[in-house]
């Protein structure tokens, strides 16, 4: 079904090869106020590699990290890493030194592309790190004033990408585990490719008349996928904001009259009351929500509003994007539809085996872009005969359709970001006031959940406002600030056992 030629390089085929195919002159991005077309584009990735082999003395297989909001600049770095053969990290604008050192260590990164605004967190973790050898700083703005561009300025637009082959390594898609470790799934160069030829050509039908728009970061698979291959595969265009807030995202649909958005169920929820107030959205043909469970009120609002069914699905860093969806002719409320096509999914019991229709357990997908883990005990537990069992409880109906349940593990999931519980509890311990503490989900009207923590106080401290700020802030100061509580509760203990385990239960239990 996915028959690429042996030599494959996904960057190539999104840029010099659309050029080829006479997309050269249509607009592939818009971000900070200026438009590219695939043969700009194409220039600038040929130029920005052309610095990278050599004046960086990248080599195939190095490990390139790539530091930036969403921006021209970011898509730009990342085909040219690509190109000359690299393995791409991409990484969130918000994360923290502490937080780029483990990815830098786990990934054995050696070259690292930062957007300058951003460097402060990069040089701290580069000072004390064993891999990484060089941190060059590009312009996210596009206005070509830093060292990366500067350099390639300098450069011919002619470059002879490096010849990969279809199953070489490209890209390594990091999460958070569970326990706020870094882990990451491998993904080659046709993966990149799959994503599009699957789920975007099957359930989106993307045109070159589209213009995309969306919230989720370029360095989550589900960002690059929808804001930056999906676009780029069918000649159409990608709208990138730094700040991808709705208000920004309506006043960008309206302006481009965008066609395909991309975010969590949050961002629609907003809109449907911008709606209300005179946003003009009717440009959007496709509304895709994922990240978090697609309430039913807000899937029934925005059909009663836009005549069409937002489009939930399921996906996940281990297999690159989207596997299960609903779609434009086949949708129902509270469901996430069907596998995509070219993957499968079941829903298994304890023993592995599959559970009746009708009853829940745990979501194993299985299809042809993972799950690879790198350098990881999960890949002996999570992926069993070519199985990913997922983190998540679903239920398939009897006609086949998989509906969400619950997730099995400490992750919160809040406006569509995966927030590991320990990693926010490891960053409240670390502060003296804190003597014990646990996280949880609470259900947030806005966020689908937020995370809430409770604390228990050190001797000497007030359980006040003035404490809660202070643990917010030092939350904010310690990990990415996305994942700070919003919501703080003071205990005088923690529910134990027994045998002194944490009963968390009881804690999601008394919200
Ligand atoms: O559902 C998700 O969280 C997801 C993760 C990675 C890529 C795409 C999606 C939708």
């Amino acid at each position: 079904r996915f028959d690429y030629p042996e030599h494959l390089n996904a960057a190539v085929e999104l840029t010099d090869a659309m050029v080829a195919r006479g997309f050269g002159d249509r607009i592939a991005l818009i971000g900070n106020g200026r438009r590219r077309t695939y043969k700009e584009l194409t220039d600038w990735t040929n130029r920005l590699a052309n610095v990278l082999v050599e004046d960086l003395g990248v080599k195939p297989g190095n490990r390139v990290l790539i530091r930036s909001a969403n921006n021209p600049a970011m898509v730009a770095c990342w085909l040219a890493a690509t190109k000359v053969g690299a393995v791409v990290v991409n990484t969130m604008p918000m994360l923290r030194a502490g937080e780029l050192s483990k990815i830098v260590d786990k990934a054995e990164i050696t070259h690292a592309l930062c957007d300058t605004r951003l460097m402060e967190d990069m040089v701290a973790c580069a000072k004390d790190s064993k891999f990484l050898k060089s941190v060059v700083g590009f312009d996210g703005t596009s206005n070509h004033d830093a060292e990366l561009d500067r350099l390639a300025l300098e450069k011919t637009v002619a470059f002879t990408a490096v010849d990969t082959g279809r199953d070489d390594v490209a890209l390594l898609g990091f999460t958070s585990g569970t326990t706020g470790d870094a882990k990451a799934t491998m993904h080659f160069h046709r993966d990149l490719l799959i994503i599009a030829d699957s789920y975007a050509r099957e359930v989106l039908d993307v045109q070159p008349e589209d213009i995309f728009v969306g919230s989720p970061p370029l360095a989550f698979t589900f960002g690059l996928g929808g804001l930056a291959i999906f676009p780029l595969r069918f000649g159409a265009a990608a709208t990138l904001l730094e700040t991808a807030s709705p208000p920004n995202m309506i006043e960008i649909i309206e302006k481009y009259r965008a066609t395909i958005c991309f975010t969590a169920p949050t961002a629609y929820r907003f809109m449907l009351r911008a709606m209300e107030e005179g946003a003009d959205l009717s440009s959007l043909r496709a509304a895709v929500s994922a990240g978090e469970t697609l309430p039913k009120p807000v899937y029934d609002e925005w059909i009663a509003k836009t005549g069409k069914p937002m489009l939930d699905g399921i996906g996940a860093t281990e297999m690159l994007h989207i596997f299960v969806t609903n779609r434009f002719d086949d949708h129902r409320p509270a469901c996430t539809g069907k596998p995509v096509t070219g993957f499968e999914a079941k829903v298994i019991g304890d023993d592995g085996g599959e559970v009746p229709r009708g009853t829940a357990g745990r979501l194993a997908v299985r299809g042809p872009t993972g799950c690879r883990y790198l350098a990881d005990d999960r890949q002996k537990v999570y992926v069993q005969d070519g199985w990913n069992i997922t983190g998540d409880t679903f239920v398939m109906d009897e006609d086949g359709y998989l509906h969400f349940a619950a997730r099995n593990d400490d992750m919160i999931v809040s406006s569509g970001y995966n927030i590991a519980g320990p990693e926010v509890e490891a960053a409240l311990l670390a502060h003296p006031a804190v003597l014990e503490c646990v996280v949880t989900a609470a259900p947030d009207e806005a966020r689908g959940n937020i995370v809430e923590a409770h604390v228990v106080l050190t001797e000497g401290y007030a359980p006040d406002a003035e404490t809660v700020r202070a643990l917010q802030d030092h939350v904010k100061n310690t990990i990415a600030p996305y994942k700070y509580p919003r919501s703080v509760k003071f205990i005088s203990e923690l529910p134990k056992t027994a045998t002194g385990k944490v009963q968390r239960f009881r804690l999601r239990a008394d919200q």
